[in-house]
Order: structure tokens, then sequence, then C-alpha cells
């Protein structure tokens, strides 16, 4: 039993008591979204309850506790990432709202030829928006492949040049499991004078992050896949960066005056906070970053790392499965994507459900991968804080369950 599990946290978490199907839970699709510990539902409930008001306007009590414990959460999510400033932090809808702003400065940067380079394990959110700037500004996108299951860094280095302006690369791969070297890759980038964007979705709610240490340009990351409630997430970016960086949503709280014609913008970070933001969402993720930062992200780390180096060798040795990514328990995460032989990905996430075990199956949003990967689709089970070697049994147990009575029928 770990250090974690030790402080007995799945009680924080009431939804894993679930009977499902007959069984105990065993929730393993911690990569689309994680369960919600009671002390981040407490936040939200009684800022409801005791706090609502809008912030930054009213002088009247609830408004300032509001504005406060807003406020107080941006610190909190600047301290998480270790952002010199509070300035750096701008409170989003979660990462594709980020990468979607960072494009957006990328259109005020980006001439004809120009080079973005991102890599084939990125997820649409990291993808999408690069294609549409890149075709508005007559731009080329050029991936990076993969080898042994990982990044290619000799493909990344001989694709950097003079031509490059963004690299844009997920810290860890919602499908592989692996942990891109991000620091370095940063590193190139800024020797070819590009600015290096980290796609953090995967990587904040599971490891230390500290962007300066990093020095990238801009990190997302999702509240919601930290502990915390959907629709809230943070993009981090350079000071002097987003102080060049145009707002990307008007309206008001992002100004300074309003004149009849034209409006100039207040300061860093609520230039890029236009409306009424997610409040009751932005103090819950400071709750959730509470959690994670009591319990340790070092420990966070080193309790998944204990639960893929019990599981990935049992998977590994279930005769017909494939895990995708790194095949080394060191080089990978607790994501775990895999097929079984002859079996649809569905089908194999369809019968694990009727034993307990929640994973996700399909193209994860990273379509790219897939068809590089010559396959279909993929089951994944994706491990968190609260998942048990219990968890891991089950979901071996439950496959090589499926695979006996699909072989017996098919
Ligand atoms: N980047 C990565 C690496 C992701 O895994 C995801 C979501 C996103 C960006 C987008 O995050 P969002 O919060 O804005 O939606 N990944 C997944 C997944 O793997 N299954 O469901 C969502």
């Amino acid at each position: 039993m770990t250090a974690l599990l030790d402080k007995k946290i799945r009680q924080d978490f009431s939804i894993l008591e679930q009977i499902i199907n007959d069984e105990p839970l065993a929730y393993l699709d911690n990569a689309a979204t994680t369960q919600k510990p009671k002390q981040v539902l407490e936040v939200l409930n009684n800022y409801y309850e005791k706090d609502n008001a809008n912030v930054h306007r009213g002088v009247h009590t609830l408004a300032e506790r509001a504005t406060a414990a807003y406020e107080a959460s941006r610190e909190k999510a600047r301290a998480f990432i270790n952002a010199k400033s509070t300035k750096e932090v701008l409170f989003t809808r979660g990462t594709t709202t980020g990468l979607n702003w960072v494009t957006h400065f990328a259109d005020e940067v980006l001439e004809e030829d120009d080079e973005v380079i991102i890599s084939i394990m990125e997820h649409h959110s990291n993808v999408v928006p690069w294609q549409e700037v890149c075709r508005k500004n007559g731009a080329h996108l050029v991936y990076v492949y993969l080898k042994d299951g990982a990044l290619d860094m000799t493909d990344l280095r001989s694709k950097l040049s003079s031509k490059t302006k963004f690299v844009s690369i997920a810290h860890v791969s919602n499908v592989l499991g692996c942990v891109n070297p991000v620091k370095e890759i940063a590193e190139l980038a800024h020797e070819v004078g590009a600015y290096m964007v980290v796609d953090g979705a995967q990587s904040a709610p599971h490891m230390t992050i500290d962007v300066q240490e990093l020095d990238c340009d801009f990190f997302t990351l999702s509240g919601h896949k930290m502990l915390g409630p959907t629709g809230i997430g943070v993009l981090y970016g350079r000071e002097e960066i987003l102080n060049q960086m145009s707002p990307v949503e008007f309206g008001g709280e992002m100004i300074d005056f309003v004149h009849e014609q034209k409006s100039t913008w207040t300061d860093l970070p609520w230039k890029f906070e236009a409306g009424t933001p997610n409040i009751a969402g932005a103090i819950a993720l400071g709750a959730a970053i509470d959690y994670l930062t009591e319990l340790g992200m070092d420990k966070v780390q080193a309790h998944e790392h204990e639960l893929v180096s019990y599981v990935l060798p049992k998977l590994q040795a279930i005769d017909g499965l494939t895990v995708y990514g790194p095949q080394e328990v060191s080089k990978h995460t607790g994501v775990i994507a895999f097929n079984l032989d002859g079996l649809h990905p569905h089908d194999v996430a369809t019968a694990l459900d009727y034993e307990g075990v929640a994973v996700r199956a399909g193209h994860h949003c990273a379509q790219p991968l897939i068809s590089h990967l010559g396959i279909h689709s993929a089951a994944r089970a994706s491990f968190y804080i609260y998942n048990t070697k219990e968890d891991c049994d089950k979901l071996v147990e439950a496959i090589i369950k499926t695979k006996e009575f699909f072989n017996g029928t098919l």
C-alpha cells in the first residue's frame, strides 16, 4: 500500500463506492476526467450557499468575498505551476480554450511559409487550432513522428529551423502514456527563435510542474482532469508575451476605458478574462489544488508509478493484447491504451463495464496518431490517486474474461 492510500483517500470520493453491474466500480477513465473529492464539492457548494456574487465590481461583502476567493485561487494555480506572477495565470474553460488562445496569438505572429511543429501524438485540441491558423496565414504544420512508441527527438531536431515559429507538444500523451522531454524541446525551440507551447492537460494532474524550470512560453491545463470541476482551466503565458498579445474576447471586465469608438484594455491577467468568469469553478479548482498539494505531487507520481509497475507487465503478459506507447514501465505513465486481437475496443470497453471496470474506447481525440499506428481505435485504462492494486487486478481479470468469452463464442 502506498503512502497515498494509507491516508484512505478513497473515503473522500463517495462516487467510487458505487456498485456497477453488480460489481464494485473500478474507475479507470481518469485521462478523460477525474472524480472530485468531497473537499472540492464542499467548497463549490459553500461558495453558492454563502458567498455567491459577481467578481471585481461590487463593494458589498459577498462581492468582496467572491473576488478574494477567486483571486486566491489564481495565486494557488500560480504556485502549483510555479509561474513568476499571477499576471501570467489566465483562467480559461480548459486546455482546449487555452490552446485556441495561443493560436490567436500565433495568428498575429505567423507569416507565409513559417512553420509550426507539433507531434503526431497530439490531442485534436493541439492539432485543429494550428491547422486553422496555418491555413489562414499560409504557414505549414510540420509533424514529428515516433520512435519506440515515444517522440522521435532526432526527427524533431531535423525539423527545427529558422522557419519554425512555434513548437507545441503534449507533456504527456493521452494515448501513448509517454512523457515528452519538453524542457529539452523548449531549449531547442528557443535556439531557433520559436515559441514553446506545452499542452499540460495530462501532466499537470500527475507530476510537479515548474513552468520556469521548463522555460516554456505557454502551458495549458484543465481543472477537471485534476479533481476540479469542468469548465475551468489555466493558460500560463510568459508576461512579456501576454503584454504583446491581443485579447481574444472583448466585453466587460477586460477594459480600462470604453470610448464611443474605441477602448483600452485593463492589466494582466484580467485583459483576457472578458465577461463574468467561471467563479465557482475557479474557486473549486483552488480547492483541488489544495488537495493535491497536501498529498504532494511527488507522492501522486510515485503512487501512479507503483500502479503502472504492477499492472503493465500483467497486461503485456496477456496473449493477443497490444499495449501502445513505450513498453518499459519506467517510461510509461498511468495512461495505458491497448487492443485485444480480433476484438473491437468498443466491445472490450462494454464487456469491461459489465465487470464494473470503466475504461474509454475510441480514437481518444487523437486521430492522426491512431491512423499513424495503423489502427481504427483503442481501449484505454488510465489511473489516478484513488486507484488501487485491486482496481488493476479487476482490469486484468476482466480483460482475460472478455477474451475467453469472445474466443468461445466467435
Ligand atoms: N490535450 C490532451 C493531451 C488531452 O488529453 C485533452 C483531453 C485535451 C488536450 C483537451 O482537454 P479539454 O479539457 O479541453 O477537453 N483528453 C481527453 C481524453 O483523453 N479523453 O477525454 C478527453
